[in-house]
C-alpha cells in the first residue's frame, strides 16, 4: 500500500476497525445496520432519511483522507429510519485522485465493523444505453470494474477474515434490488462501469463500453462494492444519470451541468433511499 504524506500504512482491515471504535466513541452508537455513500450530487439525500442522532466530521475518524471534489461532503451522519441505524457517509474519494484502492474502500469497511450488514452506494453517472435519460436514477445490476484496480490487491487479508478471491456473482444484491423495484416500478437496471477516471471518455472508449454490456460509466462505486462483498454486506446500486456519455447525443460534458441536474433530482431519491432504508 501507498502511503500518501502524513499518513502511516496501516493494515487496512484493523484500520477501519480503529476507525469504528472512533465512530462509536464520537457518536455513542454502538451498532449500525446500513451504509449510504454519497456520490456526486447525492447530497440532497442526507437530509430527509429519517432523524438525524449524531453529526460529524468524517476527517475526524482514522483513515479517512480529505476529498477534494465539489459536491462531496465530509459528513459523517448517524440517522435513524424507523427500526435502520444509517450511517451516512457523505465523502468520498477516487481512485483519480491518486488514492489507494484501501483509502477508497475504508468507508465501506469501516461501515462493516460498526455492524453494518449491508451498503447503499450511489453516484453520479453518464448514460451510454441511449434508452437511459438524464435525470433518472438507474439499479445497478451488475459492474465491470475497468479501472484495473482491486482493493483484494495487496497483502492477504489478515486472520479471521475471508480470503481475497471472493465471490461477485450477485455482487448487487437482488433481494434489495427487488425491493427498490416495488417502491419505484419505473426504475430501470442497468450495468455500471467503473473507470480508473479522471477525464471522461472519449466516444470510442463509449462505444467499446457499450459493446462490453455497459449501460451507465462512472468514476467510483466498483471498488467498494468488491470490498463490501468480501464483507458479506449486501450491497444496492444507485446511479444517478446526470449526463449521457461522449458521443451518445452531441451536447458537451461539464461537472457544473452534473451537479445542477443531480440537484433536480434530489427529492425522488430520498424518497427511494428512504422507503428502502425503512423496510430494509
Ligand atoms: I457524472 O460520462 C459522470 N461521471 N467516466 N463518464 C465517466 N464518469 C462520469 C460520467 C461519464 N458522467
Amino acid at each position: 500500500m501507498v502511503a500518501h504524506p502524513g499518513q502511516d500504512p496501516v493494515e487496512p482491515f484493523a484500520h477501519a476497525v480503529e476507525a469504528a471504535a472512533a465512530l462509536r466513541t464520537a457518536t455513542g452508537i454502538d451498532q449500525y445496520d446500513v451504509a449510504v455513500v454519497l456520490g456526486s450530487g447525492w447530497a440532497a439525500a442526507a437530509e430527509g432519511l429519517g432523524s438525524v442522532v449524531a453529526d460529524l466530521d468524517l476527517s475526524e475518524l482514522p483513515g479517512f483522507p480529505t476529498p477534494r471534489v465539489a459536491g462531496h461532503r465530509n459528513l459523517a451522519r448517524s440517522v435513524q429510519a424507523g427500526e435502520t441505524m444509517v450511517l451516512v457517509l457523505g465523502g468520498r474519494v477516487h481512485l483519480y485522485e491518486e488514492y489507494t484502492p484501501a483509502e477508497v474502500v475504508h468507508g465501506v469497511r469501516t461501515a462493516a465493523a460498526a455492524g453494518c450488514r449491508g451498503v447503499i452506494l450511489t453516484n453520479a453517472a453518464g448514460g451510454i444505453n441511449p434508452a437511459l435519460s438524464v435525470g433518472a436514477p438507474v439499479l445497478i445490476a451488475d459492474q465491470l470494474n475497468l479501472t484495473g484496480r482491486s482493493p483484494m490487491s495487496g497483502p492477504e487479508p489478515p486472520a479471521g477474515r475471508p480470503g481475497r478471491f471472493c465471490d461477485m456473482t450477485d455482487a448487487y444484491g437482488p433481494r434489495l434490488r427487488a425491493l427498490a423495484r416495488e417502491l419505484d416500478p419505473g426504475l430501470t437496471e442497468g450495468v455500471y462501469a467503473g473507470m480508473f477516471g479522471g477525464a471522461y471518455e472519449t466516444p470510442a472508449e463509449v462505444r467499446m463500453l457499450a459493446g462490453l454490456g455497459a449501460d451507465v460509466v462512472g468514476m467510483s462505486t466498483v471498488l467498494e462494492a468488491i470490498a463490501a462483498r468480501h464483507l458479506g454486506l449486501e450491497v444496492l446500486g444507485l446511479s444517478l444519470v446526470t449526463n449521457m456519455a461522449a458521443g451518445v447525443t452531441d451536447a458537451p460534458l461539464a461537472h457544473e451541468e452534473v451537479l445542477a441536474v443531480a440537484a433536480g433530482a434530489g427529492p425522488a431519491l430520498v424518497e427511494l433511499i428512504g422507503g428502502v432504508l425503512r423496510r430494509w
